[in-house]
């Protein structure tokens, strides 16, 4: 069904008097988004009636997230690792976002695609209350999931990941392969964990997500961040790095993210996620749903 993109003057001054009685802007968009609004659209109208002031970032109980140097940042617009130059192609402070390319060569992204075709599985998520994993309707990819250095082309992967971030490659969760096809799609999500499923033996919170595009895709399959109207248009090698944790164990509400229906071809992208400390690594992924 086609999404909503205008808006009426009644709705606005809804809006308005719905902000003026207290009511969070997100809970706002979130009702937007359910009457059938598109959520970009939605983002970026409540944005303007704020007068651009930012939205709320963080949880109720949460102090204004604190941004951070990182380490990526600091590197240039060329990340030479042991075996690659990657190329900086973008860079954004807050929400913390950088778009990397030759990340990947072709040879290695044809062979990561040949290692997972027959290893695909339904994708699920974590419930956020249950902490219980399942398939849901807004994630309709496929995935597959490998330990810590299964392969010689995970483990060079897994290294060069390590070395662009300077993030342990301890502390980061099982490389997990994800096909969409036509009409498939992850909706806007978090990566990172509601407090009461931290545990802190296993790495703690997730930090950061290093996403890889292993294909190009002919229409559709971008990676959106619908708080700041960033749409990434997937490109063969190339990776979107986010980061969304402090030291303060503080996340980021800005990093709110989805991959939209592919519309033409199909998709395939390889996700790191990292956490603050080492994992155990022969636990596999998943990932929470909050929005
Ligand atoms: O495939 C994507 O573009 C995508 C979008 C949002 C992947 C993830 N999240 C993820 O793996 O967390
Ligand atoms: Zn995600």
């Amino acid at each position: 069904m086609e999404k909503i993109t205008r808006m009426s003057n009644e709705l606005k001054d809804w809006i308005q008097q719905t902000l003026k009685s207290g009511v969070n802007p997100e809970s706002i968009v979130a009702a937007m988004v359910k009457k059938g609004f598109d959520q970009a659209f939605a983002y970026s109208t409540m944005l303007r009636i704020l007068n651009n002031q930012s939205l709320k970032t963080v949880d109720s109980n949460q102090t204004p997230y604190m941004y951070e140097s990182i380490d990526v940042a600091k590197k240039g617009n060329i990340i030479t690792t042991t075996d690659r130059e990657i190329k900086v192609l973008l860079k954004m402070d807050k929400p913390f976002i950088t778009f990397l390319d030759n990340v990947l060569s072709t040879e290695e992204c044809d062979q990561l695609i040949d290692l997972s075709t027959n290893r695909l599985q339904p994708s699920e998520i974590i419930d956020p209350i249950t902490g219980e994993k399942k398939a849901v309707p807004g994630r309709t990819s496929k995935g597959a999931y490998y330990y810590l250095n299964e392969t010689s082309l995970i483990s060079t992967i897994e290294r060069r990941i390590a070395e662009i971030t300077s993030h342990p490659l301890e502390h980061g969760e099982g490389l997990q392969v994800l096909n969409y096809n036509i009409g498939e799609e992850y909706k806007a999500h978090f990566d990172y964990f509601p407090a009461n499923q931290i545990d802190k033996d296993k790495g703690g919170q997730r930090i950061a997500t290093f996403l890889i595009y292993l294909n190009n895709v002919e229409a559709g399959g971008e990676t959106i961040f619908p708080k700041i109207g960033l749409s990434i248009v997937p490109k063969k090698g190339t990776a979107v790095y986010f980061h969304y944790g402090n030291s303060h164990s503080q996340v980021d509400r800005m990093s709110l993210h989805s991959s939209i229906p592919v519309l033409k071809g199909e998709k395939w992208v390889a996700t790191k996620w990292i956490r603050q400390t080492e994992i155990n690594p022969t636990r596999k992924p998943g990932v929470i749903v909050t929005e």
